[in-house]
């Protein structure tokens, strides 16, 4: 494609572009919560939105099928950033990577203890690299949602998830003992569309630069 094509996921993370698009003079002609289309227009005929499962925008946009993309650190982090230029952190879709227990599980205790705790999570990369920087012995169990589930049912002692308002937490009696990192959104760029696109590139970049919010 002579244009531009951006891959972005539906829900927060396309809401939280709309602005930042706006900002580049790009406006979508369809929503895509609305639309069934996985292909989107905008009001300017050189750039197009293609649709993807937050997991799987940094594989479209390393592979070229999208020159650029919008993707979680939480993503980046799992999926490894090899290919892709990261110019910048949006400040977008915001929380925090933490680990949670159950009500009664003495998390400071075990680790003090260094007692082995069952991990569960859909991040294994980031929960086993924190983990280790501890020195806190634990098995890991990944699962691929509702990791919240799992230590209510006796699959494991904590979980390492997202927390933005904590309410998914609380309305499951979980506890968060213990924050990793602050998680917010990043542009992504495939490296040889950054060269062979430049022009038309480097406005975009410069326009979300600019509307970034602190
Ligand atoms: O939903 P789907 O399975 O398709 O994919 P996804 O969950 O990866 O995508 P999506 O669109 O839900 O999230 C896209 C990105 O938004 C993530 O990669 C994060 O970088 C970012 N983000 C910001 C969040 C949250 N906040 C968030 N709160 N992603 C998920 N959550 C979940 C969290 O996992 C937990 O289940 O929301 C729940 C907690 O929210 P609170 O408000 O109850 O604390
Ligand atoms: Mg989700």
């Amino acid at each position: 494609m002579s244009g531009i094509t951006l891959a972005l996921s539906k829900g927060r993370i396309f809401e939280e572009t709309l602005p930042l698009l706006a900002a580049a003079g790009i406006v979508p002609t369809d929503n895509p919560e609305s639309s069934r289309k996985l292909i989107i227009g905008t009001n300017r005929p050189d750039v197009r939105l293609v649709i993807v499962r937050a997991t799987d925008t940094p594989t479209y946009v390393q592979h070229g099928a999208a020159d650029l993309g919008i993707a979680g650190k939480d993503v980046l982090l799992e999926h490894g950033s090899e290919g892709l230029y990261q110019p910048l952190d949006l400040n977008i879709a915001k929380c925090r990577m933490s680990v949670a227990v159950r009500a009664g599980f003495d998390y400071q205790d075990a680790v003090r203890r260094g007692a082995r705790i069952r991990v569960a999570t859909k991040y294994t990369t980031v929960a086993r690299d924190h983990f280790a920087a501890k020195g806190v012995h634990v098995d890991l169990i990944k699962l691929y949602g509702s990791m919240e589930l799992a230590p209510l049912v006796g699959l494991a002692d904590a979980i390492v998830d997202l927390v933005s308002t904590g309410g998914t937490l609380r309305a499951n009696n979980l506890h968060e003992v213990e924050e990793i990192m602050p998680i917010s959104s990043r542009l992504i760029v495939n490296q040889a569309s950054l060269k062979l696109k430049r022009e038309l590139l480097q406005p975009v970049i410069e326009a979300f630069a600019g509307a970034i919010k602190p």
